[in-house]
């Protein structure tokens, strides 16, 4: 079901001039009220009345994770205190984090974009939703509470931890979507196994998981561990939280709200915006915000954008994957590599485990990156002779998708730490030297 017919099945020009018209609005709003966008359009020379259509976004400014932690805590909010009902608080991945309020009508549109996203996995009134993302400053939790709400499902307000008790409501409450990042659901895959209840008594069949990177060797993997459909859905807090764009039963690529945010490529290094087609950074303007607008915010997630017609019948522009942060990315010996890439092969092979970390350091002015990966039960052997094969095969595959040599250390299973929320997959030693 589309929840929005209109807004999700606009044609293009239509989407288009919509766009222009609220990108006006939105221009001549931060001009007023926020004095960190007047200054920096009157630096470019701009004023609002530039902007008439949705092409002049190429005109306005950008605003990166710095400005928001130069002007923190309130600095970019459009709106007096008396109008913000809500804060929430990136969850600092990166560094120190950022706050983000929102008006009534900001909470009212987020919770209606994200029932838009549940009707786009399948699920509806009748569904009943364990929320596992984290309840609090993160906008997993509250962001999808709400959500769920509004499309008229049941909500099981969980939260993450005391996985115990969430495999024991998730059966006797009998839900039957399941929302949380992707390595949690692994995790909580792996403790619904052990737990002894037979997978016929659990009613589970659509997981919703995003807020960290995943690929589709992962998908299959918790797809077949927890017996659900799984979906990707994508945010972040500065631009609103969960719910920016999401799958739809074609899992094609993910559609993009985009009557509230404006999507942009463009190059990191250049700043220029790129086609459709080519990868790049991810660039958001919300044109609807009240709360905390923000103009060309440089969200550090590269992906590529199509407007290519969609199956489902939806016209939103949809974003591919995320391949990473431009932040996460490693620079090791001149090479630059992903741990999405790392996940991608580790995944093909039947012997391991979805569980890796990625160990980089530095020795005598050398960088160095070792894999420590899982060996899944009943591919651990004692037999020296068996694992060196089986390291052998897995470094050389890696060094023809990286480029690169790793050193690969085989660990037993379980024996990787789990992540309830995201999950760590660099420690990066370099920077202590
Ligand atoms: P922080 O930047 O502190 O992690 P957020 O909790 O707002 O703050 O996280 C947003 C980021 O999480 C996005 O910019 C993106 O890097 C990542 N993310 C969210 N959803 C997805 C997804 N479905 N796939 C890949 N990455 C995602
Ligand atoms: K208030
Ligand atoms: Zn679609």
């Amino acid at each position: 079901m589309i929840w929005n017919q209109p807004k999700e099945c606009m044609g293009r020009e239509q989407m288009r001039a919509l766009q222009g018209e609220r990108l006006h609005k939105l221009v001549e709003r931060v001009y007023h009220n926020t004095p960190f966008y007047r200054r920096k359009m009157q630096e470019m020379d701009v004023t609002p009345d530039d902007i008439r259509t949705v092409d002049d976004v190429v005109k306005l400014p950008f605003t990166t994770k710095q400005d928001l932690r130069d002007n923190y805590p309130y600095g970019l909010f459009a709106v007096p205190m008396s109008q913000i009902v809500r804060l929430h608080a990136s969850s600092g991945t990166t560094g120190s984090p950022t706050v983000v309020g929102y008006t009534r009508r900001d909470l009212a549109i987020w919770s209606e974009m994200i029932a838009r996203c549940l009707s786009a996995f399948g699920t509806d009134c009748n569904d009943i939703f364990s929320v596992a993302y984290g309840y609090g400053l993160f906008t997993g939790g509250l962001g999808l509470h709400y959500g769920v709400e509004h499309l008229g499902a049941t909500v099981i307000p969980m939260s993450s931890g005391n996985t115990a008790k969430h495999i024991k409501l998730i059966h006797d409450f009998g839900a039957t979507a399941i929302t949380c990042t992707p390595s949690y659901a692994l995790y909580l895959a792996e403790a619904m196994a052990q737990a002894g209840i037979p997978r016929e008594e659990f009613r589970l069949k659509t997981g919703i998981f995003g807020a960290e990177p995943w690929t589709e060797n992962m998908r299959r993997e918790i797809e077949t561990k927890m017996g659900v459909n799984a979906y990707n859905i994508y945010g972040l807090s500065e631009v609103m939280g969960p719910g920016v764009s999401h799958e739809c039963a074609c899992k094609n690529g993910s559609h993009i709200i985009e009557d509230h945010f404006l999507p942009e490529i463009i190059s990191p290094d250049t700043l220029e915006p790129l086609p459709y087609g080519e990868q790049g950074e991810l660039v958001f303007t919300t044109l609807t915000k009240e709360g905390m607008p923000l103009l060309r915010y440089r969200t550090k997630d590269l992906c590529s954008l199509t407007d290519e017609p969609c199956p489902c019948g939806r016209t939103n522009v949809r974003m591919s994957r995320i391949v990473g942060r431009s932040d996460d990315m490693l620079i090791i010996r001149g090479v630059n590599i992903f741990p999405s890439q790392v996940e991608s092969v580790i995944l093909e092979m039947e012997e391991f485990e979805p569980h890796y970390l990625l160990v980089v350091d530095r020795v005598q002015n050398l960088d160095s990156l070792e894999v420590q990966v899982e060996v899944r039960d009943g591919f651990y052997s004692d037999e020296v002779s068996k694992m060196i094969g089986l390291r052998q095969r897995l470094a050389a595959r890696l060094h023809s998708v990286l480029g690169l040599k790793a050193d690969i250390k085989l660990v037993e299973p379980s024996s990787i730490e789990r992540s309830e929320g995201k999950a760590r997959r660099v420690i990066d030693k370099r920077i202590l030297h």
